[in-house]
């Protein structure tokens, strides 16, 4: 029976086929996601800022951190506490609420440039004060 094996083999032979053009699309769908990952260095970070020095001083360590507009500061709680976050001009980056367990953390992101101040209610009359400065 000729005509069995021929459409038999015909059939393996489009299943090998489409197995070859999945294969190569998956192959190509990795090299373009690796390629736009690589033409885009500008993915957005998040910088950490300690609430409370290790030493158990009442800052913000660092001081001052320096990030690129889209990026995100994350505060989190150290020592000291309670402590919170509020900005002098910007009251959407401010967190009130007042954290008291260490590791409990607070995030805002930047997304204009420009210098953003902001100190601890608790403690800005001690000089727990801070600044994001958004490039
Ligand atoms: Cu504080």
């Amino acid at each position: 029976m000729p005509t069995k094996r021929n459409s038999y083999s015909i059939y393996r032979e489009l299943n090998q086929m489409a197995r070859k053009i999945s294969l190569l699309l998956s192959a190509l769908v990795l090299v373009v996601s690796t390629f736009f990952f690589n033409v885009n260095p500008a993915a957005a970070e998040t910088v950490e800022v300690k609430m409370g020095s290790d030493n158990g001083m009442l800052k913000f360590v660092p001081e001052t951190v320096t990030i690129k507009s889209g990026d995100t500061v994350k505060w989190e709680n150290n020592k000291m506490s309670p402590h919170n976050v509020v900005f002098e001009k910007a009251a959407d980056k401010s967190h009130k609420n007042l954290v008291f367990s260490p590791g409990d953390s607070y995030e805002s992101t930047f997304s204009e440039a420009g210098e953003y101040s902001y100190y601890c209610e608790p403690h800005r009359g001690a000089g727990m004060v801070g600044k994001v400065v958004v490039q």
